[in-house]
């Protein structure tokens, strides 16, 4: 059937999110066409700030070295009430909020598309569409030539708020109307003061002189309701409105450009029909407030690239795509929310006043102004597949274990209560360490990403955390050799001393372990064998324990991963098994030696767990194992490292000295 296609996708729209969809795809080896109905790109500047999970997310395609050192944007806001989202987001490496013109943004991002091979068709104009079971065809007038006809197994709308491909494939955009209207103009010849969203008795208005001359005005008339379907103002309606609410006349000013926007906030409730999706404002129409547009539509682009990748090249099924609205959909109602609430606060008559002023007391608080400035920088989203783990393919589930999983993870689009804590996960390169990281970082930990040899798979730990937002560095330390603590101290101290100030370690998941998934027969082990086991799985995670303890505050947290063959006997893991039985006891003591400073120290003892060792892939073993548990399933990772990160926060205080089976009732018996 694939012979027959014209391509893999076909991308509608060549702006910001086109191509970055366009990229995504082209880097994972999809074939795309991208069609746009403008001969050239936009010249007028629309959007012009990027958000820290943004610069992330390009950083890591290397398009953020492409755009060079970008200066910084200003403190922000949040409905006009100043909020330093530099300050209130410190730590993250690109905290605060950058300045870049959209067209520049496209501009890079065309350049990048091209080095990936990409097709831009310019000046064609998607006119129809037609849905097969297998394919989706459209229709596409050329500029000077005939209309053609393009067939691809998917076709994504990015193509803005007034989204032909939304019309065409019968997309519903729920949400309100607009009910308040805002007037723009760049104007020459006025010499009116500067004024910063200033509030008058007849409306709301902002004067800016640039350095060339022309002044960019906005006004909006309280009690003014939009005219449906008025297009463009024209500079009268402009001079009128500015008259009535400041009393000045800017009739002798020339127009340059003008430009009136509102309220609307829409929203589709798929993102997905079929084999037509849709990204960007395409996808969700609302006010631009605070920036926040552009940015959530490079982030849809992102989640989005890298889900239908892995559909179409990867052999993922349609619950990848579906995962997309599920994650995607959620974060677009959320901006939506506050985009309407910021619209309320800034453009509210006088009856706003007072809401305004108990909002503006509440953000004097630190942690209102951090969960404000998390939410605008895109900080505080969860995604449930994260994007690296779909590009491997590791982190695509079969179809009925995705259950269990998001329905703890739709519980709370927020999830912050490791905010300011450090912590350092042994073996984090991969397999339940990894997803351990991945959960502290996504709470708001600083994570030390430890390994032993495997740098790459310790870099894309650390990369993942960081395309979510969250904030990681990898520590190399073999351990098991002499030295070992020693050295894993000097990296991990030197790690968090650059990026925090100083060296304490709010939590320490003693997770790395030697381990032989088939085991050896008891009979067979040697001395050697046995040493290593030690050295490894009890002296090194006793001699992390005692080196970290002095830098452990009041809080702190001891994590030891054990096993539920402490429990049950697997007569091949007896040496394994009895290394764990010496870290439980880690637990018992330090329990007791550490309570007073208020540290807990607890063992977590994981069954038999997916680690993306190649027996997961193997359908009879995985049976076999699965058998094991009271669910009849092998544990995710994340099974596991849920459990890790409940102890870690402050709702697990008053537990010590515990053992947790978190083996899926595997140690319940037949
Ligand atoms: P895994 O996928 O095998 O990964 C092991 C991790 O530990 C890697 O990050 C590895 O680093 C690191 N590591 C191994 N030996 C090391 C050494 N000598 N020095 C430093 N780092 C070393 O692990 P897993 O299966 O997720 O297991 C994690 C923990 O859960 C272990 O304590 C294990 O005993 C326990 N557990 C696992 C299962 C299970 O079925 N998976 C069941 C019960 C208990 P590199 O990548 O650099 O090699
Ligand atoms: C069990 C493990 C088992 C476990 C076998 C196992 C078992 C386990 C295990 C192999 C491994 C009851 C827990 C409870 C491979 C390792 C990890 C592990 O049979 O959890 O620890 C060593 O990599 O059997 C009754």
């Amino acid at each position: 059937m694939d012979g027959a296609l014209d391509t893999d996708v076909i991308v509608v729209g060549a702006g910001p999110v086109g191509l970055t969809l366009t990229g995504e795809l082209r880097t994972g080896g999809v074939r795309t066409v991208t069609l746009e109905r403008l001969t050239a790109p936009t010249t007028e500047s629309r959007a012009s700030i990027l958000h820290a999970r943004t610069m992330a997310l390009l950083a890591e395609r290397g398009v953020l070295d492409r755009l060079g050192p970008l200066p910084g944007g200003g403190s922000g806001h949040f409905g006009g009430i100043r909020l330093d989202l530099a300050a209130a987001t410190s730590g993250h490496p690109f905290a605060g909020q950058w300045e870049c013109p959209q067209t520049r943004v496209e501009a890079v991002l065309q350049e990048w598309v091209t080095d990936l091979g990409a097709e831009v068709r310019r000046g064609h104009a998607v006119t129809g569409l037609t849905r097969h079971t297998d394919w989706v065809e459209v229709d596409v007038r050329v500029p000077g030539g005939r209309p053609c006809r393009l067939r691809a197994a998917y076709l994504v709308g990015c193509d803005g708020e007034r989204s032909t491909v939304r019309r065409l494939a019968g997309y519903d955009l729920a949400g309100v109307d607009a009910t308040r209207q805002m007037l723009r103009a760049d104007v020459t010849g006025v010499d009116i003061p500067d004024r910063r969203l200033q509030r008058l008795p007849n409306g709301v208005v902002t004067a800016y002189r640039r350095a060339d001359g022309t002044t960019r005005l906005m006004v909006r008339r309280h009690g003014r309701h939009p005219r449906a379907g008025a297009g463009v103002p024209d500079f009268a309606e402009v001079v009128t409105a500015w008259a009535e609410v400041t009393g000045e006349d800017i009739g002798h000013g020339v127009p340059r450009w003008l430009n009136r926007f509102d309220d609307t906030s829409r929203q589709v409730s798929r993102y997905r029909l079929g084999r037509i999706l849709l990204a960007g404002d395409a996808a969700h129409v609302q006010m631009p407030i605070g920036g926040q547009a552009l940015n959530l539509g490079l982030q849809d682009a992102i989640n989005l690239g890298g889900k239908l990748t892995a559909r179409v090249t990867g052999g993922a099924g349609d619950e990848v795509l579906d995962s997309y609205h599920d994650d995607r959909h959620p974060v677009g109602t959320r901006v939506l929310t506050n985009i309407r609430a910021q619209a309320l606060l800034l453009f509210g008559g006088p009856e706003t006043d007072a809401l305004r002023d108990t909002v503006a007391e509440l953000m004097g608080i630190d942690a209102v102004r951090s969960h404000l400035a998390r939410m605008i920088s895109g900080l505080d989203i969860q995604e449930t597949t994260p994007v690296s783990d779909v590009r491997t393919g590791s982190g695509t589930p079969a179809p009925g274990d995705r259950t269990n999983r998001s329905a703890s993870t739709d519980r709370s689009s927020t999830m912050d209560r490791l905010n300011g804590k450090t912590a350092l996960v042994t073996g984090s390169s991969r397999g339940i360490g990894r997803a351990t990281a991945q959960r502290l970082a996504r709470e708001g930990a600083l994570v030390a990403v430890h390994y032993a040899a495997n740098e790459d798979a310790a870099l894309e730990t650390v990369t993942s955390i960081e395309s979510d937002g969250g904030w990681a560095f990898p520590v190399r330390a073999e351990l098991g050799v002499p030295g070992d603590v020693h050295n894993l101290f000097l990296a991990l101290e030197e790690g968090l001393k650059e990026r925090t100030g100083d060296t304490t370690l709010d939590i320490v998941v003693n997770n790395a372990a030697e381990t032989a998934p088939a085991g050896v027969p008891p009979e067979d082990i040697t001395p050697e064998q046995f040493d290593r086991y030690f050295a490894v799985n009890a002296r090194a995670p006793f001699f992390i324990v005692q080196r970290a303890s002095s830098l452990l505050p009041q809080g702190g947290r001891i994590i030891n991963i054990s096993s539920g063959l402490t429990r049950c006997a697997n007569p091949d893991q007896a040496v394994y098994a009895m290394t764990k039985g010496a870290i439980e006891q880690i637990s018992l003591h330090f329990a007791r030696h550490l309570a007073p400073r208020g540290i807990t120290v607890n063992t977590v003892a994981p069954g038999i767990t997916d680690n993306g060792s190649a027996v997961f892939g193997m359908p009879e073993v995985v049976e076999q194992m699965a058998r094991l548990s009271a669910f009849n399933r092998v544990g995710d990772a994340g099974d596991v490292a849920d459990v890790v990160t409940f102890l870690a926060t402050d709702e697990a205080r008053w537990i010590t000295g515990a053992f947790i089976d978190a083996s899926g009732g595997t140690l319940l018996g037949q």
